[in-house]
């Protein structure tokens, strides 16, 4: 197969397809459905209207432990005005699924329904939980089946997580279809805790000329889906207000299949606060932040008012080793700025926690990631193999530090995912050296870009197999993806 030429097809189809599916269709629905370019206005998607909050899922508690129910079904939403709603898959009827927050040390237990037509599990992405409860794809929820997910929170755990579905091969359409939700875990001793929060969960939308979720493509397939929109909660480019002076805090999901997302707000002050696995030991001011799909940061952001510059959240362009992506700045979210009197807000702490750099490694492994584009039935690789339900790749041991190379030897960057635990990234090959990582952070999810590598150490608390992987969704479904068994 001609790589090259096929991502070319792909660019070429992802940038127009109203263009190319109004030309490809029958004279009868040709002329009955008008030429539409490929925006949101045409389309009839609203922006600019007030960012939605996630809905909560409702919790009560007893027998010490905080109950819930969730539910995967398909749903129908308005989402385009005038024109028939378009069904999403979602948890609870919500998209995003209900948000869950609790606080460290609680217990939840949650029953679950599958009400999709597919096998489906809920994995808890980021989370220090059994093995058992965390929707491995070997533990799969059967169409009209239920199940309970039961795990508490231990100390320390304080962070950003989310949950979406991960059974093998269903992943990518499960999610893209609408299934995913935010996950909190709060501390009771909290240095940001005085900051009014934002939620901005970010997921993709591709949708077809008829305002249905679209099918993933050949092209989506290889280089792992962008729609045409990047929704914030739900939302397309919506509106946020932000007081002049004030500081706020921001928490960011890349809920997106595919995209890597180089995310700036030109004009405001902002600061790094919190990754995947909570906040990390000083705030550190950034001008722009790449978060891979998958990950989680966390933002202290203080409103300036600049009459010249765009006052809204950007995805910058960023290449990811492929022919797609933004080409020029996209408004993700539209910022309110008053031009008014400045608030008043608390300086930021100057220290936001303590952490302890993981102790030199017992243990050293190697993850290769490499794509054969020649083999349609294992193209997306891990040390040359795709994903076997019945094989584990490593045997590890509660408890021993382990430190992984990941190596990209592929044609595009592939983000590196492990279950169960967070790890803290040592060091990076750019290609041509190391370098050390400038500052200690909680992670489940690290960019690789091709011909370059990561260092990252970790230890497994809780004994069972955790899944390690791709987070392009569609390499993951592909088998990029391997197993770490895990003994006690
Ligand atoms: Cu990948």
């Amino acid at each position: 197969m001609q790589r090259r030429q096929l991502m070319q097809w792909g660019a070429a189809l992802a940038l127009s397809p109203w263009l190319v599916r109004s030309a490809s269709a029958g004279s009868a629905r040709a002329a009955m459905a008008p030429a539409v370019p490929p925006d949101a206005g045409a389309l009839g998607l609203v922006g600019s209207l007030p960012l939605p909050e996630p809905k909560r899922l409702p919790l009560e508690r007893r027998d010490g432990a905080l109950h819930g129910c969730l539910s995967a079904s398909a749903v129908s939403l308005p989402l385009l005005p005038g024109r028939p709603a378009t069904t999403f898959w979602a948890y609870n009827d919500s998209v995003p699924g209900p948000a869950i927050e609790l606080f460290e040390g609680e217990s939840l237990s949650l029953r679950f329904d599958n009400r999709l037509p597919q096998p489906t599990t809920v994995h808890w992405h980021g989370l220090p939980i059994p093995a058992d409860q965390d929707g491995n794809p070997h533990d799969p929820v059967l169409p009209g089946q239920s199940r309970d997910y039961r795990f508490s929170l231990p100390p320390d755990s304080a962070g950003t997580y989310w949950y979406h579905p991960h059974p093998h091969g269903h992943t990518a359409e499960q999610v893209y279809r609408g299934l995913a939700g935010v996950f909190v875990v709060r501390s009771r001793n909290d240095p940001l805790a005085h900051l009014a929060e934002r939620w901005l969960v970010l997921s993709d939308l591709k949708l077809d000329s008829d305002g249905k979720i679209a099918a993933n493509s050949e092209a989506d397939a290889m280089d792992g889906r962008e729609g045409q929109f990047v929704l914030v909660n739900g939302a397309w480019r919506p509106r946020l207000a932000l007081g002049r002076g004030e500081r706020q805090r921001w928490r960011i999901w890349n809920a997106t299949s595919a995209r890597v997302l180089k995310l700036a707000l030109p004009a405001h002050e902002v600061w790094l606060v919190g990754t995947d696995g909570g906040l990390i030991e000083k705030p550190r001011r950034v001008e722009s932040l790449l978060l891979p799909p998958g990950a989680r940061a966390e933002l202290a952001v203080t409103g300036r008012f600049d009459a010249g510059k765009p006052a809204g959240l950007l995805a910058l362009p960023y290449a990811r080793g492929k022919m797609m992506g933004p080409e020029q700045d996209e408004a993700l979210l539209l910022l309110d700025i008053e031009a008014g009197a400045a608030v008043e807000t608390a300086a930021l702490p100057s220290r936001l926690r303590t952490m302890a750099p993981l102790p030199k490694p017992a243990l050293r492994r190697s993850v290769v990631f490499s794509e054969d584009m020649s083999n349609p039935a294992a193209m997306f690789l891990i040390n040359g193999r795709t994903f076997d339900m019945d094989r584990m790749d490593f045997t590890g041991k509660v408890g021993v530090v382990e430190e992984w190379e990941i190596d990209n030897r592929a044609d595009m960057d592939h983000p590196f995912h492990l279950h169960g635990t967070q790890f803290q990234v040592t060091e990076r090959h750019d290609g041509r050296g190391w370098r050390r990582e400038p500052y200690l952070a909680w992670r489940d999810v690290v960019n690789v870009p091709p011909g370059q590598k990561a260092r990252l150490r970790f230890r497994q608390d809780l004994p069972g197999p955790r899944m390690f992987h791709c987070h392009i969704l569609e390499h993951e479904d592909a088998g990029m993806m391997g197993t770490l068994d895990v003994r006690a």
